[in-house]
């Protein structure tokens, strides 16, 4: 039994994603990030910061999607997704599964500061400006250096299914259009079955309520 605790559009949806491209039967427990199911005690029983995603599969809990997803690769080396120690792509392969986590954490930031902060606390116009560039610089980096058609030469890995939550979710703090290596990449990833699969299953996302959030203009 493989179930997954989801939230709609978050990081539990890199989990989803792999596994629709290992093609694995899976349950989904969905969670709203707003009406605090993910602080109840079962939930934290799974997961102790109340984060998703948290994957129950064969009798164990595990969580950090990261993680998870190294896991699920390495219990399926046959899908040959993620470059083994020794490897010529093992190193870049290490390094964009983290720095994932150096854009979804600017996006998370921003999520904070855009979308949870409500009155009468006042998001910092500055803090907003800054997360911004650095969100948008990250892109950038990746952008500039986007030589073949994924992330590592030799193809498809867990590393874009990793880096595609941060760049997914960017699209609603900065121009995308700026970055057109990126948005070449996305339209790969966003053809593949797995991705459409996994979208199908994703569920209603409840944090954003428009398209683009422009910076305030006190920060402009
Ligand atoms: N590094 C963790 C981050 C998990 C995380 O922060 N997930 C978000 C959704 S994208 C969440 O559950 N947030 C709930 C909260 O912060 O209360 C991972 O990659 O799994």
């Amino acid at each position: 039994m493989i179930r997954l605790h989801h939230v709609p559009l978050g990081r539990s949806f890199r989990v989803m994603w792999l596994l629709e491209e290992l093609g694995l039967d899976y349950e989904v427990a969905y969670y709203s990030i707003r009406d605090g199911s993910l602080r109840s005690p079962d939930f934290l029983a799974l997961s102790p910061a109340g984060r998703v995603p948290a994957l129950e599969i064969g009798g164990e809990v595990l969580f950090e999607s990261g993680a998870i997803l190294q896991v699920l690769c390495e219990r399926h080396p046959e899908a040959g997704l993620a470059p083994e120690p020794g490897a010529p792509d093992r190193g870049m392969y290490l390094e964009m599964m983290h720095y994932s986590e150096t854009v979804g954490s600017l996006v998370e930031n921003l999520n904070l500061n855009r979308v949870f902060l409500r009155d009468p606390a006042d998001a910092s116009p500055v803090v907003i400006k800054l997360l911004t560039a650095r969100l948008r610089a990250a892109l950038g980096a990746i952008d500039a250096r986007m030589a073949h058609a994924h992330l590592l030469p030799s193809g498809f890995s867990a590393a874009d299914i990793m880096f595609a939550y941060g760049f997914e979710l960017a699209r609603y703090y900065v121009q995308m259009a700026q970055f057109p290596a990126l948005m070449a990449y996305w339209d790969r990833l966003r053809a593949r079955p797995g991705y459409i699969a996994a979208k199908a299953r994703d569920g209603v996302q409840d944090l954003y309520d428009r398209d683009f959030y422009p910076l305030p203009e006190a920060a402009t």
